[in-house]
């Protein structure tokens, strides 16, 4: 066995759950904008008829299996009433000052069967503490701390990355450390989400997709803590333009021991703001345009977190719903038949492969090895899926398909790189009477769980 970086227990739990749902609610539903500066007037949150039970609803049906809430976004004020500043629901009209979205959240969410996790802005445009280090690193933890163990257990704990910058040019020294020690003393089984040193990684844009290659692994010399370099300035463009380098494409594997297991999230809006924004009610993503992301980043052994967006009225607008309700009839329909389940497999051992179960798995003779999968009848393929053992590290680096109609010709009808817990390839249907899947280039051999194939 080759020393390879293996996923612990939480990265895998929430990596098998592929999509998640993210929810973007504060300050900026009402005054229209993307990033408060910090003055916005608590007076101008009060949501009508705010139901978190429908957001729940919305996200279960949608198949969302974590949803993420932004306790605390740039602007600084608090959904939930913290005992370290004014700036949150205790100043608003809504309920009078006596409500709590976070806890209205995380009850609403798990009483529909889903795990919850939050997002607290390190960014904090309205405390005056900001841009002293040690004095608002202490006061960050102290709300860190309020939601890690008033809420109950949270899945995923997100760390923006955006700017470090604090009123008057100071700058803010994080204390990722601390942080996430933080996060790993009160809640275990939660993952974090961030551009140094967390659990999970971001996949290094805004638009929801991963490079085709795209390791689980990374190298802890190329780790980068937001702050460090001090990229990130105070607008929406350039931020985007300084932080999309794509951490994955095309990069070469990792052998083994001084990489770290850090699986990608790709991140993105069902509509061009990630808060809701009434003019931008005709720009809700198509039904075909998620299924897409759900192939680019599921399909590239990434998470996908989608964030919908609530109204002012504190509900998730209807097109929304109807949206995430049809991409997931149309993923499902997608996979509803797999035509290798039960195929016979050439190779002795390989029956693992297609007995749909996640739990069992083929250990490949060697490194460069080949598999034949022959179905009961011929049939149109026009989706495959290749799944890695990962619990046994992430292999495969090279890989063709092959396929033949008669079991004469082998003809290729598709290849890749990396595969990783799962990676989806869609192709012009073919008529197949047999496929042969062969490992061009592996770190050690190929572990692989699954292979599954779909018109
Ligand atoms: C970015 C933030 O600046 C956006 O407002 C949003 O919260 C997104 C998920 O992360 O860095």
């Amino acid at each position: 066995m080759p020393h390879l970086s293996i996923p612990s227990q939480a990265q895998l739990s929430w990596q098998q759950t592929e999509t998640n749902a993210f929810f973007h609610f504060g300050l900026n539903t009402f005054t229209g904008r993307e990033w408060g500066d910090g003055t916005e007037s608590p007076s101008v949150f009060n949501p009508s008829t705010l139901d978190c039970l429908q957001w729940a609803r919305v996200a279960r049906a949608g198949g969302f299996q974590i949803a993420i809430l932004t306790a605390k976004h740039h602007d600084g004020f608090c959904l939930w009433p913290t005992k370290t500043t004014n700036y949150s629901v205790k100043s608003a009209p809504w309920k009078n000052g006596g409500g709590d979205l976070v806890r209205e959240f995380t009850d609403a969410f798990r009483s529909e069967g889903l795990k919850v996790g939050l997002y607290l802005s390190p960014w904090d445009r309205h405390e005056p503490s900001y841009g002293d280090s040690p004095c608002y690193n202490d006061f960050y933890c102290e709300q860190l701390t309020e939601l890690l163990t008033g809420y109950g257990e949270l899945h995923e704990v997100w760390f923006d990355g955006a700017c470090t910058e604090g009123s008057n040019g100071t700058r803010q020294k994080y204390d990722w450390e601390r942080f996430f020690q933080l996060v790993k003393e009160l809640q275990p089984g939660a993952v974090t989400f961030g551009d140094g040193g967390t659990d999970v990684r971001w996949c290094g844009n805004e638009r929801g997709f991963s490079g085709e290659t795209c390791w689980s692994t990374v190298d802890p010399n190329r780790i980068r803590f937001p702050g460090d370099s001090g990229i990130c300035e105070a607008n929406d463009a350039t931020v985007n333009a300084n932080c999309s380098r794509m951490l994955n494409e095309g990069e070469e594997p990792l052998p083994g021991e001084s990489s770290i297991w850090r699986p990608a999230e790709c991140d993105v809006s069902i509509r061009p703001g990630w808060f809701y924004h009434d003019s931008e009610d005709h720009e809700v993503r198509t039904v075909d345009n998620l299924v897409d992301l759900y192939f680019q980043s599921v399909g590239r052994n990434s998470l996908l977190l989608l964030n919908m967006p609530p109204t002012p009225e504190g509900l998730i607008h209807p097109v929304d719903a109807e949206r995430v309700l049809a991409f997931r009839r149309e993923i499902d329909r997608c996979f509803s038949v797999d035509l290798a389940r039960n195929a016979r497999v050439a190779d002795g051992g390989g029956g693992a492969l297609v007995d749909g179960s996640p739990d069992t798995w083929w250990d490949f003779p060697e490194a460069c090895a080949a598999v034949e999968i022959w179905l009961e009848r011929r049939a149109f393929i026009g989706i495959i899926s290749l799944r890695e053992a990962v619990q046994f590290g992430q292999r495969v680096a090279a890989w063709r398909l092959e396929a033949t109609r008669t079991g004469e010709d082998w003809i290729p009808v598709a290849s890749g790189t990396t595969v990783g817990l799962k990676r989806l390839v869609r192709v012009p249907p073919f008529e197949a009477a047999a496929v042969r899947l062969v490992i061009e280039r592996s770190l050690g051999s190929p572990v692989l769980t699954g292979i599954s194939l779909y018109l």
